[in-house]
């Protein structure tokens, strides 16, 4: 395997960086997690977007163009005699002193890793997943943006181990007015009476690219889709459950908090987005 790092390929033995880094010392900097389906990168000049907006929001200056970016995000793949796979682009602060100041770290990493993707068991689109919600919350957003995808998921991943260690596979984030945020590293959306609903970004959700696929698909059906806040009562209640990220693509949720969602199985529209959501993976992607 080989990785891009700072301009070069190298060996997956030979891919290190300095102890002295800030995104290891402090978790500064900034990711994205991308698919490669038949050879072709989904939604690039979205993750580069995104990408660039996170950087830009920690005061971290990207030492490539996006252009440069989309070349070697491409050439990676190329490099690695990729057809599927799934990319993750991540750009840390740099190496810097031993203090939380960035001021003379750098310049920044460019780390790229394309491997394949280790993925729900198809299985589990079929059955649909459970979930339940969990005691850690979702970052307030004066903390931090939850817009900026950034190294830093310790709090999401707490929730995953919270999730875990009692059974799930999967945990409800609540933001701290105790509306629903998102799963880990999931978008969240509802079904009601043929109306789609799924949180604004301001409850906490990470602006998701499936997220804004799936609100385009809905688009494209004729399904009405709004963002709205939402309660766990909302979820209980709801018809259809599914979530939808890069890594899970979209996957039906059929139990939240013990309660069954629906008939306790994938609902029919949910079938219809995973269909139309597969239908455009290949075709829409930037050709490597
Ligand atoms: N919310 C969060 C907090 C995320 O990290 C999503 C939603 C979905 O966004 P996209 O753009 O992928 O539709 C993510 C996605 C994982 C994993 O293991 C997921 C993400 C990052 C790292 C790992 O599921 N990000």
């Amino acid at each position: 395997m080989k990785i891009f790092l700072n301009g070069e390929f190298v060996d997956k033995e030979n891919a290190k960086i300095s102890v002295f880094d800030h995104g290891l010392l402090y978790g500064d900097g900034v990711f994205e997690g991308i698919r490669l389906y038949d050879r072709c990168v989904f939604k690039l000049n979205d993750h580069l977007e995104r990408l660039a907006y996170s950087a830009k929001a920690l005061l971290l200056e990207l030492p490539m163009s996006s252009e440069a970016l989309s070349d070697a995000v491409c050439e990676t793949c190329r490099m690695n005699e990729l057809t599927n796979g799934y990319i993750r682009l991540v750009v840390t602060r740099g190496a810097g002193h031993l203090g939380l100041n960035p001021e003379g770290c750098g310049p920044a990493s460019v780390i790229i890793i394309a491997d394949k993707i280790q993925l729900y068991p198809e299985e589990l689109y079929e059955t649909g997943l459970k979930i339940i919600t969990v005691a850690s919350r979702r970052i307030n957003s004066a903390a931090l943006p939850p817009a900026v995808k950034s190294l830093n998921y310790l709090n999401n991943i707490l929730a995953k181990i919270e999730a875990k260690r009692v059974g799930f596979q999967e945990a409800l984030m609540l933001n701290d007015k105790g509306e629903i945020a998102e799963c880990t590293g999931d978008n969240v959306f509802v079904l009601q009476k043929g109306r789609l609903f799924t949180p604004p970004l301001d409850a906490g959700s990470l602006r998701g690219i499936t997220r804004g696929v799936v609100m385009d698909i809905a688009n494209e059906l004729g399904i009405p889709c709004s963002e709205q806040a939402l309660t766990r009562y909302d979820l209980w209640t709801a018809d259809e459950c599914f979530l939808t990220g890069t890594a899970a693509e979209v996957i039906p949720c059929v139990e939240v908090d013990h309660r069954m969602v629906g008939e306790g199985k994938p609902g029919s529209l949910t079938k219809r987005f995973i269909d139309v959501f597969r239908s455009k993976v290949s075709v829409e992607g930037v050709k490597i």
